[in-house]
């Protein structure tokens, strides 16, 4: 089974993914943290994905496309943080197309700008300044939201409420992949 977490930055992709592989034996790719060990190694892709990531812009799509692409395998995956445009959401279907694979669900993990900035202003990461959350934040009214109308209408999107306990959201997360 293949798996999208689509959500805000912020939302609870991360922290919902441990539970989901764990329960549904998945490879976790997440291109967040990917792009975070590509800085930590000092690779020339992280010194550019660092600049751009400050900023709370995307990192562009043949980068992550490529970084998905050189690591999918025929196990089932989920996809944290991936896809963000709708260009890396059609070269997604054709990748898995191509290994006669396709996505089973996507949740869209619905929470509110405020709960947004609070939660991240609280985790405190190089990138969660209030200047880099707001820039996040309309990026992500601009180029994932129309990922929303997109799996709606492949009939794959399952909205869950992204507010509440971490445990009460993967139990409706759960329900909705039942
Ligand atoms: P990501 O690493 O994907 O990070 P994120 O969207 O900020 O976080 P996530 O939704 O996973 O939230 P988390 O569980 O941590 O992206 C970072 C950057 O990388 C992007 O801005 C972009 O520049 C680049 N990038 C990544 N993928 C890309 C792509 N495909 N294309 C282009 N660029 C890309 O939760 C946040 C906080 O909330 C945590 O502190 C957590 O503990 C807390 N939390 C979680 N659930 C909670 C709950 N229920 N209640 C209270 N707090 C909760």
């Amino acid at each position: 089974m293949n798996l999208i977490l689509l959500g805000a930055p912020g939302s609870g992709k991360g922290t919902q993914a441990e539970m989901l592989i764990a329960a549904h034996n998945l490879q976790h790719l997440s291109t967040g943290d990917m792009l975070r060990a590509e800085i930590a190694n000092g690779t020339t892709l992280g010194l550019q994905a660092k600049q751009i990531m400050d900023a709370g812009e995307l990192v562009s799509d043949d980068i992550v496309i490529g970084m998905i692409a050189n690591r999918l395998n025929d196990s089932g995956a989920l996809f944290d943080g991936f896809p963000r445009t709708i260009a890396q959401a059609e070269a997604l279907d054709k990748l898995l197309a191509d290994n006669h694979q396709n996505i089973a669900h996507v949740v869209y993990l619905n929470v509110d700008n405020d709960e947004i900035v609070a939660r991240m202003l609280a985790r405190g990461r190089e990138d969660d300044n209030e200047e880099t959350i707001r820039n996040r934040l309309s990026v992500f009214e601009a180029q994932t939201k129309p990922l929303i109308d997109f799996y709606q209408q492949q009939g794959k999107l399952r909205h869950v409420d992204g507010k509440g306990s971490v445990e009460e959201i993967s139990a409706r997360i759960a329900a909705a992949i039942a």
